[in-house]
């Protein structure tokens, strides 16, 4: 990919915002992944309040740049999940590996992707992650460990344990997340993958987003069995329900989760029990619910809103340094978003590169 998207931006670098490997998380992210008891810190909560809002500032802006006619194709914005993606990343160690569906960007972000290549793909210029030829379902990042973006339903789930697989085969100890939605747990190679996984003992954590709809179907108008955390019991596969909207919840489950794939007992099975707040595509107007529904998610348990309640009143973090941190999350996304405004579109002879032939 080009350069220009994978340098970090400065402000990117100075707020600390991208990957949970730099900075103030480091700790964090140590003590996840060598114990499943979490000390929940100051410094942590922090981080975290500062991820989910660079997604969900990012995903404001994605939305914004669509409804003016920057992105084309579909557009599927993750705002209401991140506290999922967030408290997982902690959970990972370096080199762990994460893949889900077409609600991507989150995860991108998370894996400390930059927010320029990001965008840039997603209005189809050269400085994208894929040189602006792939677009929101299609990024890629061989560095980040991040791979795909995959817009068939489910079809993310077999790749995520071909993953796993080539981990256990290489001898390397890396832990495979593999993410997918309520919908797509019902498609029959999930149960396909989870037969193969267990019973080779693949380090692969399944994630389930249940996010309760699939496009507009809800989740008991879909599924006969409802609580998803039980999809592996067939197989043998230790599943949890857990609070999704709460990063805390997600990364003591995600750290259990891991270590019990990553100590060669096979597979883990998570069901995030999440929200989303748009509706399935920037198309969809989500007349399938209530707007009193998406309302009473929002004030009650809306990702940010916990942590940052807690930073004031628990942690007595003075206001203005949390304003300075929304001040700096903007700051990179109205960067990302020029950027992906200004950029050349990728020269025709593009046509001709990355062609499996
Ligand atoms: C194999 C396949 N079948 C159907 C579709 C159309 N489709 C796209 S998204 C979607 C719903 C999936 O919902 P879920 O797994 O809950 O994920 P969410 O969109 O809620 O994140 C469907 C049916 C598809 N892309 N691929
Ligand atoms: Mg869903």
């Amino acid at each position: 990919m080009a350069g220009t998207a994978r340098r970090a931006s400065r402000a990117e670098a100075d707020a600390g915002t991208s990957a949970p490997s730099r900075g103030k998380s480091g700790a964090a992210k140590g003590a996840a992944a060598s114990s499943a008891i979490i000390n929940h810190t100051q410094d942590q909560d922090l981080h975290a309040y500062r991820e989910m809002l660079l997604i969900r500032r990012f995903e404001e802006k994605a939305g914004q740049m669509y409804g003016m006619g920057l992105i084309g194709g579909f557009c599927h914005l993750y705002i209401g999940q991140e506290a999922v993606v967030v408290g997982m990343q902690l959970a990972q160690k370096e080199g762990d590996q994460v893949i889900t569906a077409y609600r991507d960007h989150g995860h991108m972000l998370a894996t400390g992707m930059e927010s320029r290549g990001v965008m840039a793909e997603l209005t189809g210029r050269q400085g994208g992650y894929s040189r602006g030829k792939g677009g929101s379902m299609h990024m890629f990042s061989r560095e980040k460990n991040f791979y795909g973006g995959h817009g068939i339903v489910g079809a993310q789930v077999s790749l995520g344990t071909g993953l796993a697989f080539a981990n256990r085969y290489r001898g390397e100890d890396a832990v495979s997340v593999t993410y997918f939605g309520d919908g797509a747990a019902n498609q029959g190679q999930v149960y396909e993958s989870f037969n193969m996984a267990e019973l080779w003992k693949l380090p692969v954590v399944y994630v389930i987003e249940n996010n309760r709809y699939a496009m507009g179907t809800a989740l008991n108008r879909a599924s006969a069995q409802t609580d998803l955390s039980k999809r592996g019991v067939s197989f043998n596969i230790p599943g949890e329900q857990v609070d999704g909207m709460d990063y805390r919840a997600v990364l003591e489950a995600g750290a259990r989760a891991i270590n019990w794939a990553r100590s060669g007992k096979g597979p883990y099975l998570l069901e995030m029990q999440t929200y989303r707040y748009r509706g399935h595509s920037m198309s969809d107007p989500a007349k399938y619910r209530t707007k009193d529904e998406v309302q009473r998610m929002r004030e009650e348990h809306d990702p940010i809103e916990q942590v940052k309640r807690r930073l004031l009143e628990e942690w007595k973090v003075d206001e203005s340094e949390l304003k300075a941190i929304d001040a700096g999350v903007r700051e990179i996304v109205n960067d990302a978003a020029d950027f992906a405004t200004n950029d050349p579109e990728p020269d025709p002879s593009e046509l001709w590169t990355d062609v499996l032939k």
